[in-house]
C-alpha cells in the first residue's frame, strides 16, 4: 500500500520532489547561527550520500543503508535581532540616548545567547542536578551536584548583570526595562537559571524596600555583584508540606529566639526552587517560651534572612531530603529541606511576614511573566524558521496559508503578552527609583498579579501548538522542544497558581476601595485616545473600551459574586489592557501594517469573559451549586459531602 503511493507520487512528480514525501530524518537542537555549533549536531552520513549518488535516477532506497533526505533544522537566530517587536517597542519607549546603549548591549547579547548559552542551557536540561546524601563511610553530606553548564551559567548572569543591572541604575528608570529586555533574550537558553535569577533579583528588592538595613547589607553587595566569585544567589522559601498558595495557614516552621539575638529555624521546607542558592528569605513563626507558635495564621508570620552555608562550605543545620521528581524544570535543584536550627535572622517586624515577602513576590511575579513571553518568543522563532525549510504537499510549509494562519495567532499572542509584561517593567523601573506617581503605583499593583496569571496561561497555549507546527519533530526529544513545552507547564503554578493570583486581583480592589478601577479605566482611556484617531483601529477601541467598562460595571454591581467570578473577571480585565497596548502601539508614529493588524486580530476574540459569563448567570449560587453537582457526580464522597 506504502509503496504504491509512492510509486504514484514519483510517476506523477519525478525525483525533484521526492523529498517532499519522504518521512522527516533525524534531527537534533536547532541550528545556531554562527559558527559554534551545538556538538549534537547531527551530520548527515557519509557513506549514504556516497550511495545515492550512485544511483542518480534510481529508486532512492533501492541500495541505500539511510535514504538520501534528511530535514533540515529550525536555526536559532539572535533573538535580539530577530525580534522586529522589541526593536519597535525600544525605539517608541526609550529616550534616544538610552535607546542607543541598550540596543548595542542586547544585540552584543544576542550573538552570545546564540554562540555560548543556548549550548549551556541544553546541557543542564540533558545532565540534571542529583543528590549524594551519605559519603562512602556513612557521614550525611547532602550534596547537590549540578553540571559544569550549569554553573557556568552563574559566572554569566553576573558578567552579564542579569541582576545588577537594575540596581546599578545607570539608564535611571530605564534600568529595570533594559533587564527584563535581557532576561527575555536570555530566559529561553537560561536551562531554568533564570529562576534562581527571579528570586536573587526578588532577594534585592525585599532588601531594597527594607531600606538595606546594615545587617542585609552584606547580602545586598553579593547579589548584585558582577563579579562571578562574589555574586550570590537567593532562594525564596515559602512552601511548606501543606501547600504553598495558603502560605498563613501551611507555614509550619518554628522560629526559636536565640540569647544573641538571632534565631533558630525548625520546618519542613517542602519545595525550595533551586537548593544551591547562598541565602535565603523564608517565613516563621516566633515561638513562645513553651516552643509553641505565638500566633496562627498570616498575621503570625514573621520573615527571616538565613545563609545556606557557614565560612567553612558546611550545611547551616540543613538536610536535604530529597531533590524533586518533576513533569519540567528537570534543571533545577530543587529540594526538600528540614531545617533543624538553622541560624536565621528577622527582617522586619514579627507578624509582618506577609508583607516583608510581598516585594520579592512582585519580582517573581514578573519574571514569571518575561519566561513566559520569551518563551512563546523562542517558539515562534523557531517555528517561522522551519517553515521556511520544511516542505510539504508540494511546498514549504511557509506558502501554506493555514500554516500561516496558526503562527499569526500565536505571534498576536505573543505580541500582547510582551507589550503587558514590558508595561509592568516600565512601572516596575519608576518604583524603583522613586519616581512612580500614586496613579502608576496602583497600576503596578493590579497588574502584577494580571500580568503573571494571563501570561502563563498563554504560554502554555503557545507551547502546544507551537510543538505542533513542528509535526512529529516537536515531539521528539532530542530536538529540545519538548522542554520549551515542559518549562512553559510550571509558569501557571509556581508563584501563585491562577485562581490564587484572581483573588489576589480581588483583593488589590478591596484594599484601594475601587481606586485602582477608576486608575484601570483613565489609563485604558488616555492609550486609546490616539487609536480612535486612525479609522482603522476605530472598532477595535470600542470593543476594548466596552471591555473594560463592561468588567467594571459587573465588579460596582455583583459584588456577592465576584469571588467566583474572579477568574473570568481578571482574565476580562488583562485581554481589555492588552488591546489597549495593542491599539496604542498601531496608532504610534512608528507603527508598521503588522502592528495595525496585531492590534484588530487581538480586539476581534472575546474580550469580555465575565459579562458574558454573567449573561449566562455563571456565577449566581445555583449555578455553582449545580457545577458542584455536575464535576463530583458519581464520586464516592458524593453522598457525604
Ligand atoms: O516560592 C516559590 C518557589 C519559588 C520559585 C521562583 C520562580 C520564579 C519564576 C522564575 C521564572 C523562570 S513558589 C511560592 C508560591 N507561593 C505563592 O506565590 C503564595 C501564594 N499565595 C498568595 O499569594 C497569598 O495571597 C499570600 C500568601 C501572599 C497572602 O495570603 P494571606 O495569608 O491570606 O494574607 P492576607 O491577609 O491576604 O495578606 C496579608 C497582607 C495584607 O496587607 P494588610 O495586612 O496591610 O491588610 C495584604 O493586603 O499582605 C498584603 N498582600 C499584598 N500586598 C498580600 N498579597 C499582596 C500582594 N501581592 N501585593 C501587596
Amino acid at each position: 500500500m506504502f509503496s504504491c503511493s509512492i510509486l504514484r507520487y514519483y510517476l506523477r512528480y519525478g525525483t525533484k520532489s521526492w523529498k517532499t514525501l519522504t518521512t522527516v530524518g533525524p534531527s537534533s537542537t536547532p541550528t545556531v547561527e554562527n559558527e559554534a555549533q551545538p556538538t549534537s549536531d547531527v551530520k548527515m552520513p557519509d557513506d549514504s550520500i556516497a550511495v545515492s549518488k550512485q544511483t542518480p535516477g534510481g529508486f532512492p532506497f533501492a541500495t541505500a543503508r539511510i535514504g538520501p533526505f534528511f530535514q533540515e533544522q529550525p536555526t536559532l537566530h539572535n533573538p535580539f535581532k530577530d525580534d522586529q517587536y522589541l526593536q519597535r517597542y525600544l525605539q517608541r519607549v526609550l529616550p534616544p540616548e538610552v535607546h542607543r546603549d541598550v540596543v548595542a548591549d542586547l544585540d552584543r547579547f544576542g550573538r552570545r545567547v546564540v554562540a555560548e548559552i543556548d549550548a549551556l542551557g541544553r546541557e543542564c536540561e540533558t545532565q540534571p542536578p542529583s543528590l549524594r546524601r551519605y559519603a562512602a563511610w556513612g557521614r550525611r553530606t547532602d550534596d547537590v551536584a549540578t553540571c559544569a553548564a550549569w554553573r557556568r551559567q552563574h559566572a554569566v548572569a553576573a558578567e552579564e548583570g542579569l541582576v545588577a543591572a537594575a540596581y546599578e541604575r545607570s539608564h535611571g528608570a530605564w534600568s529595570r526595562l533594559h533587564q527584563l529586555a535581557k532576561l527575555y533574550l536570555y530566559a529561553p537558553s537560561s536551562g531554568l537559571y533564570s529562576c534562581p535569577l527571579a528570586m536573587t533579583d526578588g532577594a534585592a528588592k525585599l532588601v531594597e524596600t527594607a531600606g538595606r538595613p546594615a545587617s542585609l547589607e552584606r547580602a545586598f553587595e553579593r547579589l548584585t555583584s558582577r563579579d562571578p566569585a562574589r555574586f550570590w544567589t537567593s532562594g525564596q522559601w515559602m512552601t511548606e508540606r501543606q501547600g504553598g498558595s495558603d502560605v498563613g495557614t501551611g507555614t509550619e516552621t518554628l522560629a526559636k529566639p536565640h540569647r544573641d539575638g538571632s534565631f533558630r529555624l525548625y520546618g519542613y521546607k517542602w519545595f525550595t526552587s533551586a537548593t544551591d542558592a547562598n541565602m535565603a528569605f523564608t517565613l516563621a513563626r516566633v515561638a513562645d517560651a513553651d516552643d509553641r507558635p505565638k500566633q496562627k495564621g498570616s498575621k503570625g508570620l514573621s520573615l527571616f534572612y538565613l545563609e545556606t552555608r557557614d565560612e567553612s562550605g558546611k550545611l547551616n543545620n540543613i538536610t536535604v531530603e530529597r531533590l524533586k521528581d518533576k513533569l519540567g524544570t528537570r534543571q533545577l535543584p530543587t529540594a526538600e529541606l528540614i531545617l533543624d536550627g538553622a541560624v536565621a535572622h528577622k527582617v522586619g517586624e514579627e507578624g509582618s511576614g506577609v508583607l516583608g515577602i510581598v516585594p520579592m513576590l512582585t519580582i517573581t511575579r514578573l519574571h514569571n511573566s518575561v519566561s513566559a513571553v520569551a518563551g512563546m518568543r523562542r517558539m515562534i522563532s523557531l517555528s517561522r524558521d522551519y517553515s521556511t525549510k520544511r516542505t510539504a504537499f508540494g511546498k514549504l510549509i511557509c506558502d501554506h496559508p493555514l500554516h500561516m494562519q496558526t503562527l499569526a495567532r500565536l505571534e498576536v499572542e505573543t505580541r500582547g503578552a510582551f507589550l503587558l509584561v514590558m508595561e509592568v517593567g516600565r512601572l516596575l523601573g519608576l518604583d524603583d527609583v522613586g519616581g512612580a506617581s500614586d496613579h502608576d503605583m496602583l497600576m503596578l499593583r493590579i497588574l502584577t498579579p494580571l500580568v503573571k496569571l494571563y501570561t502563563a496561561k498563554q504560554a502554555m497555549k503557545v507551547a502546544s501548538e507551537g510543538l505542533e507546527s513542528f509535526g512529529g519533530q516537536g515531539f521528539m526529544e532530542d530536538t529540545g522542544l519538548p522542554t520549551l513545552f515542559r518549562d512553559a507547564q510550571v509558569l501557571s503554578i509556581w508563584e501563585g497558581t491562577t485562581n490564587v493570583l484572581s483573588l489576589d486581583v480581588l483583593r488589590c480592589l478591596m484594599k484601594s476601595r475601587g481606586s485602582t478601577l477608576h486608575a484601570f479605566m483613565d489609563d485604558i482611556h488616555a492609550r486609546l485616545e490616539p487609536a480612535r484617531e486612525v479609522e482603522a483601529l476605530r472598532e477595535a477601541c470600542s470593543t476594548v473600551d466596552m471591555a473594560a467598562q463592561g468588567s467594571i460595571d459587573f465588579a460596582h454591581g455583583h459584588m456577592d459574586e465576584l469571588t467566583t467570578a474572579a477568574r473570568d473577571f481578571s482574565f476580562s480585565l488583562a485581554r481589555a489592557y492588552i488591546g489597549a497596548l495593542l491599539l496604542e502601539a498601531a496608532a504610534s508614529k512608528s507603527a508598521t501594517n503588522s502592528d495595525v493588524l496585531t492590534a484588530q486580530r487581538w480586539c476581534d476574540k472575546r474580550l469580555d469573559l465575565v459579562g458574558n459569563g454573567n449573561r449566562r448567570g455563571a456565577y449566581r449560587v445555583d449555578s455553582t451549586k449545580a457545577e458542584r453537582e455536575l464535576v463530583m457526580e458519581g464520586h464516592p464522597t458524593t453522598s457525604k459531602l
